[in-house]
């Protein structure tokens, strides 16, 4: 019912609406009403209230509820539905529980915390309430598996835009899909796929933005490692609205992926990468390896040239940016 009742205030952004009206309209009593007024305003809704005209919203708390979101969303169909949840273990877990059981494409699961945040190979995702973005969202593309890495880079060419739009700052992504502000990581995504060998059924892009974290909140073990937006432009930024652009910038670029394919997806990742000819270290799977970055495929993957000035193809793994040598 919060909803529906915040949809009549905001019909009414300037003027009173009655308790009787409201009543009436959602064929409820009047204490009904009351009593919902008094729980709006106990998650920081402003409500004004006038024994002779009734209720006036005047200002609204920025949570990611459908309520609040949808009226800025300006998306065609992504985040139609939004499953909201003011905590969860991991909306990547809640997101594949929905899409095994028939949840369709674009459909998206929004926490306001998570207790088990997750990042890749097992890894945490530091995840604390109402101050950054935890989403996930369910896409079912008619592609071969082999190609679901595409998507991954799609969703990292998206995220970094929407980073980009909304701050006025320059990201890099960092392969293989972490977006860096000034250098640290303001964003990380976990991308999950089910799939047959010949379909996939559905992919998972779990995507995690911390935009008003403030830095000494973060464990002091990422501290010096990763940033929030709010941290980089110097002021706090609407998590709805954030929100918003993304799930626009995810909408046109999988339409832009689906329509002229996979090399348009690979040029938006390089420009938004730098990384070509750039020294790395790369750890994966327990080995070391060191190099400078040449490219990347179509599957994702980094491809290396060794000290010995042997090529070397990298699937999964993390970098860390090498400082140049002096000549
Ligand atoms: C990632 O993994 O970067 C993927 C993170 C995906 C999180 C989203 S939130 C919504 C959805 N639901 C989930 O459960 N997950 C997704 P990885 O590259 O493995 O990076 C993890 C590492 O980044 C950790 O080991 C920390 O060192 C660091 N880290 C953890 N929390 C962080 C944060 N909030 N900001 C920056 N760095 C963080």
């Amino acid at each position: 019912m919060d909803d529906e009742i915040l949809k009549l205030l905001r019909e009414h952004p300037t003027s009173f609406l009655s308790g009787e009206e409201i009543s009436r309209r959602l064929n409820v009593s009047r204490t009904a009403v009351w009593k919902r007024m008094r729980h709006l305003r106990s998650l920081d809704y402003e409500i004004e209230a006038s024994t002779r005209s009734g209720y006036r919203l005047i200002h609204s708390p920025d949570l990611l509820t459908p309520s609040e979101v949808k009226p800025s969303l300006k998306t065609r169909w992504m985040g139609k539905a939004i499953h909201y949840f003011a905590r969860l273990d991991s909306t990547n877990i809640k997101a594949y529980e929905l899409a095994a059981r028939g949840a369709e494409e674009g459909e998206v699961v929004i926490a306001e915390s998570q207790e088990k945040g997750r990042g890749r190979l097992g890894r945490d995702w530091f995840s604390p309430p109402y101050l950054n973005l935890y989403l996930s969202v369910i896409l079912r593309p008619k592609i071969p598996p082999h190609q679901a890495p595409l998507i991954t880079l799609m969703a990292a060419v998206a995220t970094a835009k929407a980073v980009e739009k909304c701050s006025g700052l320059r990201p890099l992504i960092k392969w293989p899909n972490d977006i860096l502000l000034n250098g640290r990581k303001v964003a990380g995504l976990l991308n999950e796929i089910q799939s047959e060998t010949d379909r996939i059924h559905f992919v998972i892009l779990g995507i995690g933005v911390n935009l008003n974290v403030d830095e000494k909140m973060f464990p002091k073990g990422i501290r010096s490692v990763a940033t929030s937006m709010k941290k980089e432009m110097g002021q706090a930024i609407s998590r709805k609205d954030f929100l918003s652009s993304l799930l626009q910038q995810l909408e046109e670029w999988y339409a832009i992926y689906l329509k002229e394919g996979g090399d348009v997806i690979l040029n938006a990742w390089r420009e938004q990468a730098q990384i070509k000819g750039k020294p790395v270290k790369i750890t994966s799977f327990g080995e070391t390896l060191s190099g400078i970055a040449v490219d990347v495929d179509s599957d994702g993957a980094l491809i290396l040239r060794m000290e010995n000035g042997k090529r070397r193809r990298v699937v999964a793994g993390d970098i860390e940016y090498q400082k140049k040598k002096e000549v």
